[in-house]
């Protein structure tokens, strides 16, 4: 995983244990210790197209941690100030993502899928989907 630009301080990076033998490779992670916190919900996505783009959108208060389960992609990431790229591409490392940054999902390499543990069940009411209403209430809320 590598970032550029300016990382917020509202996403950051999780590394998961593994246990290896010659079997191959065992990681797993728990809510509380692993990610920050209870997990509500996991959901993933797969079967992306190479060109496709995803998310564009931020969350009232929903907090994520985004794998790489195989392949790699782009997350593009602004809190209202500051923007940065991270490319995910390795199981063990996840990308934390609290509430209020927008987030876009690009560049899916062949046969990726993207994991996605979550902090609430799915609520559209929770989503903010207009850039301008985005800039609006993290200005409102000094994000
Ligand atoms: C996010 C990124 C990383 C559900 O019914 N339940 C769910 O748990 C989710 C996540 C989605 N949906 C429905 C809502 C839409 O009708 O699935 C459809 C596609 O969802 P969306 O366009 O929001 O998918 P992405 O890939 O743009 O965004 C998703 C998450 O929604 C979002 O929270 O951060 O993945």
């Amino acid at each position: 995983m590598f970032y550029t630009g300016e990382l917020t301080d509202r996403v950051s990076f999780i590394e998961l244990p593994v246990i290896e033998d010659q079997r191959g490779d065992l990681t797993f992670l728990e809510g509380q210790r692993h990610v920050p916190f209870d997990i509500a919900r996991v959901y993933f996505l797969y079967n992306v197209p190479t060109d496709a783009e995803r998310g564009g959108h931020a969350h009232h208060e929903l907090h994520q941690v985004l794998f790489a389960l195989s392949g790699s992609f782009r997350v593009t990431l602004d809190d209202g100030r500051s923007k940065c790229e991270v490319f995910l591409r390795h199981p063990r490392q996840g990308l934390l993502i609290k509430s209020m940054v927008w987030r876009e999902m690009d560049l899916f390499s062949q046969g990726a899928v993207l994991m996605v543990v979550a902090s609430l069940r799915y609520d559209e009411a929770d989503y903010i989907r207009d850039y301008e209403q985005f800039l609006r209430i993290a200005a409102e809320k000094s994000i």
